[in-house]
Order: structure tokens, then sequence, then C-alpha cells
């Protein structure tokens, strides 16, 4: 097999897979089971507390990985940690907002062309519920390329959508946090995030394609 840029996906995919598990062969059974009929595979610390910065390289075998590492810190801190992903392959990688313009564009620059995806509101109720619209702004200001708004709270989701002016939306909270995929790509979701409901069924496969068939039925019509 032949691995070149977006080389992953034989069809269209609107689903990002949330790998959050520990143990290094597990993720990567995983990652191969379903990363060609995914967008991208999302990990988070869980995965690299295990195993280290690595895993990125290795799971980029299967599918694009993002690092949804929210970032929250100064300047040089975000870009040390930006440019490891990088170096290990990272197709994207998720930061916080709320630590301001510097933070972000420093994220932004290191990035160089990996997707840089900023936290504008979270599928729980958060203080940054209070400071939605400004995070919008600070994350178009510092040239981000995607935010993550809830696929769980329609308000959220509708509102992060009205003030994107096309920034994509990835969204997380469908499944196992109560929202529904269908409801979430019809608010302004261009990816939904899942991870328990695929990862925790007998079948991750065919849930996953239960997930994009019900998409294609709805949304299709
Ligand atoms: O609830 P799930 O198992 O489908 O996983 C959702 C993933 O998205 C998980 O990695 C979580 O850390 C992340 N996430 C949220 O759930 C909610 C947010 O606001 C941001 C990220």
């Amino acid at each position: 097999l032949l691995y070149t840029h977006n080389k992953y996906t034989t069809m269209e995919s609107k689903i990002i897979f949330a790998l959050d598990v520990y143990d290094y062969n597990t993720a990567m059974e995983l990652a191969r089971t379903v990363g060609e009929k995914v967008f991208a595979i999302k990990i988070n610390w869980p995965v690299i507390l295990e195993n280290g910065i690595k895993i990125v390289r290795d799971l980029s075998k299967y599918a694009n990985i993002i690092c949804d590492f929210k970032l929250a810190d100064i300047d040089n801190t975000v870009s040390m940690i930006t440019t490891k992903v990088k170096e290990y392959g990272g197709y994207g990688i998720i930061s916080h907002s709320f630590t301001g313009l510097n933070s972000l564009k420093a994220v932004v620059k290191s990035a160089g062309n990996m997707k840089v995806f900023s936290v504008v509101s979270m599928s729980q109720e958060s203080y940054l519920d209070n400071i939605t619209e400004e995070l919008i702004k600070i994350s178009r200001e510092a040239g981000v390329y995607g935010l993550v708004a809830p696929g769980n709270r329609p308000y959220y989701l509708k509102k992060v959508k009205e003030l994107s002016e096309g920034l994509k939306i990835i969204s997380p909270g469908v499944g196992a946090q109560g929202g529904d995929i269908v409801n979430a790509m019809l608010l302004g979701s261009d990816y939904v995030i899942i991870g328990r409901s695929i990862y925790n069924s007998l079948d991750p496969l065919g849930t996953l394609e239960g997930f994009s068939s019900s998409i294609n039925n709805k949304l299709n019509k």
C-alpha cells in the first residue's frame, strides 16, 4: 500500500472517530478497522499518556490524526507542543481560545499546514458559554481552520454556526453524550466527533456505518 497525502478515505465521511483508549494494540486495531471509513481519528490525552507522541505517527498509517490536546498556555509552550505534533505527522491540533489571541496565533504559526481547530463552546455547560462570541472572534483573527462546538447543545451550535463565517465546525457530544447526528449536521456541524458509541460497541465498524448511513439517508434527500 502506498500512502500519499489524503490517502485514507475511499469515500467522503463526515465522522471523526474519537479514539479514547489506553492500550496500544487496541488503539491500532480500532484505527485499522475504521480508518478508511472516517474523515479523521481524534486522539486525546488517554492514548498519549500511555503511549507517547510516537503513536501519532503509527496511527497515521490508517487515518488523518487530529490531536485534541486543548492547548491552554503561553505562546512559547503551545508552540513547542504544536511543533512536536507536526514532527510526528499530525493532521490537526485542537487548542483552546480563551487564552487569547497571542497564544492562538502561536499555535497557528507553528502548525504550518496542519489544521488548527479552536474550542469555542463545550459539550457541557462551562464558563465559555459567557464568551462564545468573543472566542469566535479571536479564533477568526488568529486564522484557525475550524471551530469545536457541541453537537448536543443546539442553542450553542446554532449560535457558533451563525457567527462562523465559513470556518469548519467539528462537533463532539453525539452518541454517548446524547446528541443526535442528524440534528447536529442540520444545525451546521461539518463533521461530528464520536467516541464511546463506536469503540464501546461490539461491532465498531458496523456502528460507524450505521451513523454514516443515517446521515446519508436523512441529509441527501
Ligand atoms: O463522548 P464521546 O465518547 O463520543 O467522545 C467525545 C470526545 O470529544 C472525547 O474525546 C472528548 O474529550 C471530546 N470533547 C468533548 O466531548 C466535548 C468537548 O466540548 C470537547 C471535546
